[in-house]
């Protein structure tokens, strides 16, 4: 049966574009429902342009009740029946109300090494560290923030240069060949890790 997947987001969407396009042919699942928690979000028209069903729950509607936010949340997912949900550059903490209802069916990208810098400025931390290479991960979610089972690491060098932005966007390039390929294995049933070697993406032409 080819599994459904809803994506979250909050801003851009880069990733969800990628895993969006990555369910096409004979992939196991494909995308029912991008959902954001910010109005503008730059990735709920890319999801209109490729017919997915598009949504937003506001959290500043709910002045700081998470749970208020959550159920609301479960109401614009649960019609779309959705058998994993990737998370993918959503910045609201889920609590253990929504984390309980979807165990074992979610997923987010992090942009650092875990267990290395848990939570946000991860690029600045590693550049702070003097890290010399930095990276992503995606792991399963669970009610410990960016604590959950490592499912794919994907790594950078850091260059003398890098600024959190800089370091950023080199992440980024790893993040779109990560995701996508811990989903298909996850949507499978699959959760061996994957861990990908360091390939820079070439410039692109024209
Ligand atoms: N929720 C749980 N329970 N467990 C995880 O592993 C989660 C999660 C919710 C989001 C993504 C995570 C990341 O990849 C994620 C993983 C937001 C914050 C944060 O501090 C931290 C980590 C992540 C996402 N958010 C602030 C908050 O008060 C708001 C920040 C903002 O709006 O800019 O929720 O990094
Ligand atoms: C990505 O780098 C993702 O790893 C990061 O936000 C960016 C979202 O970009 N996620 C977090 O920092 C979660 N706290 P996108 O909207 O273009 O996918």
């Amino acid at each position: 049966m080819t599994k459904r997947v809803a994506i979250l987001i909050s801003g851009g969407g880069s990733n969800m574009v990628t895993l969006a396009d990555s369910m096409v042919g004979d992939h196991p699942a494909r995308p029912c429902l991008v959902l954001s928690n910010v109005p503008d979000a730059g990735g709920l028209q890319k999801a209109r342009d490729r017919g997915i069903p598009a949504d937003v729950v506001d959290h500043r509607d709910f002045k700081g009740d998470r749970e208020a936010f959550e159920n609301a949340l479960v109401s614009a997912i649960d019609p779309h029946a959705p058998d994993i949900l990737c998370l993918a550059g959503f910045m609201r903490i889920l609590t253990p109300l929504f984390i309980t209802r979807y165990a074992g069916k979610m997923l987010n990208i992090h942009p650092s090494l875990l267990p290395k810098y848990k939570g946000l400025h991860t690029h600045a931390r590693a550049l702070a560290a003097g890290d010399a290479e930095a990276g992503c991960s995606v792991h399963e979610v669970t009610a410990e923030l960016d604590g959950g089972p490592i499912l794919g690491q994907a790594r950078v060098p850091v260059r003398p240069a890098d600024t959190p932005d800089s370091l950023a966007a080199r992440v980024l390039e790893q993040e779109h060949r990560l995701y996508p390929a811990v989903l298909r294995r996850f949507a499978s049933g699959d959760r061996t890790p994957i861990f990908l070697p360091w390939l820079s993406v070439p410039a692109k032409k024209g």
